[in-house]
């Protein structure tokens, strides 16, 4: 096993220029939009003029903290007042000054009402003349969040017809590659040249993001954490919320918790990518399946005409499954007991497999027709997976492979940057600190030592801020929306675990931060907040290309700043951006302004423990 590189974060510069390259083919196609096209809309860009008291657009919880940022250069404090929607002040107070702060490039103050703990709508927030964007003050603040966030997964669902009596009228749509012309997948799909000489069953999964590629690294992390969140809601009695026909999904009133009905279509797409018994690596999972060359904006999934190819099995996707589907034995075996046991081999397969296979890799290069997901240490992916092999079965050789495992003691499993596709200790962390399992009481300590001391870094990084982000400032890469909401999950764990309200506060204001309180005022969530991103770079929700399709669905978290400027709409429009300001709502800018299940699900993982009571 390959000694660990820690620690690491996302490597977007590496594998951008493939991505970028395949994106600028991209605009030379016909069935693309001209760059200057995608230039000519009209949206709200890191140069539009923000409020410049920064709040959670969507607002705050009566019991939890209310921490606003105003930009000023005033070295001295200033008055805020607190309005109701009546125009009446509610509370009042002097803002503390912060001074500079680096990852936006401002000057900042800070102001507390938290100990105002009254409800209402229609709140507003002035300091020297400029006043905030309304927001609410109310205890069921996050129920709305919680249902979107989770049903974006049905609407990102391949195989299967979108119900207009589910998802709304505007975003119903026959079913994506199911092998009906001219779709050219996923029913059987072949690999690319030399990988395989057989065609294999696909179908089904969510959609990766914008594009309609499905990976299996980051489909097994985006499902891992919807059901870790619905496993940590039920540990911590409130389950209830996420149960039966609480969401927007076909399968409601099966009595299994709609949440787990939504993780399963995911779990059986990540089990048909696995290499069947008898062919050459049985038990490995194929890396990815998309398409062989990269389509425009728009198109619709069933229109996609494009071949799909199985990519090359991988290590790190067969951990990735072994990881997922041993969860799945775990958390699903009191609905459904032949489910949960199917999962179980499978994970033992993979398992046994990825021990054949140590450093199959996936390849930085392989980004034509969908992104690489490419890895290069998977000592990580070996450490997570033992631990959900270990916390199911609790069986000797999966404790050995955990204990033995550099990644058990390693100091810096969590690092700042948050944990990632790439990036798996931190979750064998959060397995084991959690789940009960037959760990020495000091080995069991020690890792859940590990899990705080990790909440208490994100804390102090905070306070160092003037907006209290979960990120350093060099942290703002591709994806950092969902870094930023990965860390928040920590400080949920870490709270869980000391019942310490400082880091419930950490996980509140992760939310404050994607939800408005940030250097550009912009709420990346569509649909919550009054200035919400809403042109999230999708191929179907891509109606700033063709206004008869629509905007995201509510819910929907774009990727978020990152100063890599990755993309042409970055690249012309955010030029010269302070790090945190990087970030554009025009649906040209992938590398800001995508959406994916790997940031959804770490949204609906915090939305569902901010809308928990009592
Ligand atoms: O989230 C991925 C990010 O960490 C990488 O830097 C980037 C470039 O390789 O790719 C991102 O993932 C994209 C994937 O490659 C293809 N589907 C859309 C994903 C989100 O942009």
């Amino acid at each position: 096993m390959p000694l660990p590189q820690l620690p690491r974060r996302p490597r977007g510069a590496r594998t951008a220029t493939a991505l970028l390259t395949g994106a600028l083919l991209l605009i030379a196609t016909p069935s693309a939009p001209a760059a200057s096209t995608a230039t000519a809309h009209t949206s709200p860009g890191a140069s539009a003029a923000p409020s410049a008291v920064q709040v959670n657009q969507l607002g705050y919880l009566p019991d939890g903290p209310k921490r606003a940022t105003v930009v000023s250069p005033s070295t001295t404090a200033l008055p805020w007042r607190l309005r109701d929607a009546a125009g009446r002040t509610a509370a009042s107070g002097t803002t503390a000054v912060r001074g500079a702060d680096a990852a936006s490039g401002q000057s900042a103050h800070l102001v507390d009402f938290s100990s105002y703990q009254r409800t209402g709508t229609g709140y507003t927030l002035t300091v020297d003349g400029r006043t905030s964007h309304p927001f609410d003050i109310r205890a069921n603040l996050y129920d709305g969040l919680r249902a979107d966030s989770m049903s974006f997964f049905y609407q990102q669902r391949s195989g299967i017809p979108i119900e207009a009596s589910l998802a709304g009228a505007a975003y119903a749509r026959p079913a994506g590659h199911l092998g009906a012309a001219p779709n050219q997948g996923d029913t059987t799909v072949p690999c690319v040249s030399g990988v395989c000489d057989y065609a294999q069953d696909v179908r089904g999964g969510w959609y990766d993001a914008g594009d309609q590629g499905k990976y299996v690294v980051n489909g097994g992390l985006a499902v891992w954490q919807l059901v870790n969140s619905f496993e940590r809601a039920k540990r911590t009695g409130h389950a209830a919320a996420l149960g039966d026909s609480t969401l927007r999904v076909p399968e409601r009133g099966n009595r299994v918790p709609d949440v787990l009905d939504e993780a399963r279509w995911e779990l059986e797409f990540l089990m048909r990518m696995q290499i069947p018994e008898g062919k050459p690596r049985a038990g490995m999972a194929f890396h990815k399946v998309h398409d062989a060359a990269w389509t425009g904006l728009p198109t619709r999934p069933e229109q996609d005409a494009e071949p799909r190819e199985l990519h090359a099995p991988s290590t790190a996707a067969t951990l990735n499954l072994a990881a997922a589907a041993a969860q799945c034995a775990r958390v699903y075996a009191p609905y459904d007991a032949a489910f949960a046991a199917r999962c179980l081999d499978s994970a033992r397969r993979a398992w046994a497999a990825a021990q054949a296979n140590p450093d199959v890799l996936a390849p930085g290069s392989d980004s034509t027709g969908g992104g690489a997901y490419d890895d290069s240490e998977v000592g990580d992916e070996f450490y997570w997976a033992a631990a959900e092999l270990y916390a199911t079965t609790g069986e000797a050789r999966y404790r050995d492979a955990v204990t033995s495992s550099p990644y058990q003691t390693a100091s810096d499993v969590f690092s700042p940057f948050g944990f990632s596709w790439q990036a798996t200790g931190a979750l064998g962390r959060l397995v084991l600190a959690t789940v009960p399992n037959g760990l020495p009481a000091a080995d069991l300590a020690r890792v859940r030592a590990s899990v705080v001391s990790a909440a208490d870094a994100q804390l102090s990084r905070m306070a160092g801020q003037g907006y209290a982000v979960p990120l350093p400032s060099d942290g703002y890469v591709w994806g950092s929306n969902g870094q930023v909401a990965n860390n928040g999950t920590v400080m949920a764990v870490a709270y869980e675990l000391t019942e310490q309200r400082r880091y419930r506060t950490g996980a509140l204001e992760t939310l404050d931060y994607l939800l408005g309180r940030n250097a550009l005022g912009q709420s990346y969530v569509t649909g919550y907040g009054d200035r919400a991103s809403q042109n999230q770079h999708h191929r179907f929700w891509a109606h700033q290309y063709d206004a008869s399709l629509p905007n995201p669905p509510a819910g929907s978290i774009a990727g978020g700043a990152n100063a890599g400027l990755q993309d042409p709409v970055a690249v012309e429009k955010l030029q010269g951006c302070a790090p945190a300001a990087c970030y554009i709502d025009d649906i040209g800018s992938y590398s800001t302004n995508e959406v994916a299940i790997n940031w959804n699900a770490p949204l609906a993982w915090l939305a569902a423990f901010a809308a928990e009571r009592g």
